[in-house]
């Protein structure tokens, strides 16, 4: 299916806009769009999965909302490719990373603080003390291999800073292991393993609220790397043009999105004190890659839902299912980075979608001094969005289609002398999801690997004596295009 609406169509904005504030309103429009599939009596247990892996055989695959499940109560409903969806993504393009970048830039002067309210549709059924009960909501196994219950794939997660008025929101893939226990699987590194081990060296535990359910756009704020102190919920904010109404959580003093889904209150222990085996999980990289460890337990005080409330799923599958699709707004903070550090010259900023979205990222320059593509280089990897799970920075000359995955590859094949055109960097941040990491690293904890820049670009010293590209100039080819173009049907666009 192809979107119907492009990014230039105002009032597709305007209800693009209403989508991410609400998933109510996401799943009203893109209802009214026929974008909806409705999947009522499927299993919980791996079948939900599976036609959801299906459905990424699609670019654009449709909004998946299951109803009535195997074993679930009534009301409950469980939404799919919402990120992905029709309404929410226009052309894969680098038009479309540039609007974006565009948007936010207008927005980022204001980013806008949440706002306090006395309740919201989440607080319309609570669970405390004794009926804390996390298993009354579906129980969904994704993949074959899965060691248990993923109720949080794209949840959010939200901490705060116990040295300041930092809130950190990131998304970290959540277990349930029983009635009242969950697990939060967060790398080392992510702001919430930073956060945490604060509370930790206090002898405390860290309260954390942990939302199944919410608005797409706590989704898409939460996936991001900024910076430290970067409050995400001020992000989404201005990205919607309105604060997010939260209500302070009577038990950690957390904020709750008022109009969440399904969220819960708790309190995550030191692994000293209590800890569960969490995984294995098919990741995002394609593999079951962080296996089984001891992740530190997280206790759940009280729960909070909305009537009929609606679970978001969005488990990981393998980045060469064509559904994937390229991360627009990573590449746009890459490109924003680069900026921010003073590189000048930069075309483009790309990540081919077979490295899943983290591994492979390109950047186009037109170059302009000895050193520039390096320069670029350097920055687009170490840089806070690239830097986690990253392996490939390949920098390219400006008349190479990164968006092209024959063009990227061409580059190399033909620009890229791999000896003296090449850095290898070693001890970048990586962790357990990477598939390359060895055994014994593992074992001791060091959730490092390597980095390789490519540059695939026209060595600047000789560039001007560089072979000439065999192709025929765009204009002349339109020139001659237009002179045939009646009487030569493979010529019509
Ligand atoms: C669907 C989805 C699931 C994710 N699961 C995890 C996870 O389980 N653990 C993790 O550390 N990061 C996970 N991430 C990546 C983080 O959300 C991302 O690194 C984000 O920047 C974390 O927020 P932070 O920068 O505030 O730490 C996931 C991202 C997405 C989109
Ligand atoms: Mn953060």
């Amino acid at each position: 299916m192809r979107p119907a609406a492009v990014v230039s169509d105002a009032r597709v904005n305007d209800k693009k806009t209403a989508a991410i504030a609400s998933l109510r309103e996401f799943l009203r429009i893109s209802e009214s769009r026929g974008e909806v599939q409705v999947v009522a009596g499927a299993d919980p247990d791996r079948e939900m999965g599976a036609l959801y892996e299906l459905s990424l055989e699609q670019l654009y695959p449709p909004v998946l909302l299951f109803k009535d499940m195997k074993g679930c109560a009534p009301g409950c409903r469980v939404i799919m490719n919402v990120r992905t969806s029709p309404l929410m993504v226009g052309e894969l393009n680098l038009d479309a990373v540039r609007a974006y970048r565009a948007c936010r830039d207008k927005r980022k002067a204001e980013p806008i603080p949440p706002r306090e309210v006395a309740s919201g549709p989440v607080m319309e059924n609570v669970m405390e003390g004794d009926h804390v009960d996390m298993t009354r909501f579906p129980q969904p196994v994704w993949h074959e291999d899965d060691g248990g219950v993923y109720l949080g794939t794209e949840c959010v997660v939200i901490m705060k800073d116990p040295d300041s008025d930092w809130i950190n929101v990131g998304t970290y893939r959540t277990q349930v292991h029983d009635r009242r226990t969950l697990t939060v699987f967060t790398e080392p590194g992510k702001h919430g393993d930073v956060i945490r081990r604060k509370y930790w060296e206090r002898g405390e535990a860290c309260p954390v609220v942990v939302c199944f359910g919410q608005a797409p756009v706590l989704g898409s704020v939460a996936r991001v790397g900024y910076g430290q102190c970067i409050s995400e919920l001020a992000i989404a904010g201005g990205q919607i043009g309105r604060a997010i109404e939260v209500i302070k959580g009577s038990k950690t003093g957390l904020p709750i999105p008022a109009d969440a889904e399904i969220a819960v209150e708790g309190l995550m222990v030191s692994p000293d004190v209590e800890t569960r085996p969490e995984g294995p999980f098919g990741e995002w990289p394609g593999y079951y890659a962080s296996g089984r460890r001891d992740e530190p337990a997280t206790r759940v005080t009280a729960v909070y839902h909305r009537n009929d409330p609606i679970l978001i799923g969005q488990p990981p599958v393998r980045p060469t299912l064509p559904g994937r699709q390229t991360h627009i707004a990573g590449a746009a903070a890459i490109w924003d980075a680069l900026e921010g550090a003073g590189v000048p010259g930069v075309t483009g900023v790309w990540k081919l979608s077979a490295g899943g979205t983290r591994f492979i990222n390109v950047v186009a320059i037109r170059q302009m001094h000895a050193g520039h593509a390096k320069m670029a280089g350097l920055v687009a990897t170490g840089a806070a969005p690239a830097a986690f799970l990253g392996r490939m920075t390949i920098v390219v000359d400006d008349d190479i289609d990164i968006t092209s995955m024959a063009e990227v590859v061409w580059a190399m094949a033909t620009r890229w002398d791999p000896k003296t055109q090449t850095d290898i960097i070693d001890g970048c941040w990586s962790g357990y999801l990477d598939p390359v990491l060895p055994p014994e690293k593992r074992a001791a904890g060091d959730t490092t690997n390597s980095r390789i820049i490519i540059y695939a670009v026209r060595p600047w010293h000789w560039k001007d004596q560089f072979p000439k590209v065999n192709a025929v100039s765009r204009e002349y080819a339109e020139e001659v295009r237009a002179r045939w173009r009646d009487r030569l049907k493979f010529l019509d666009d």
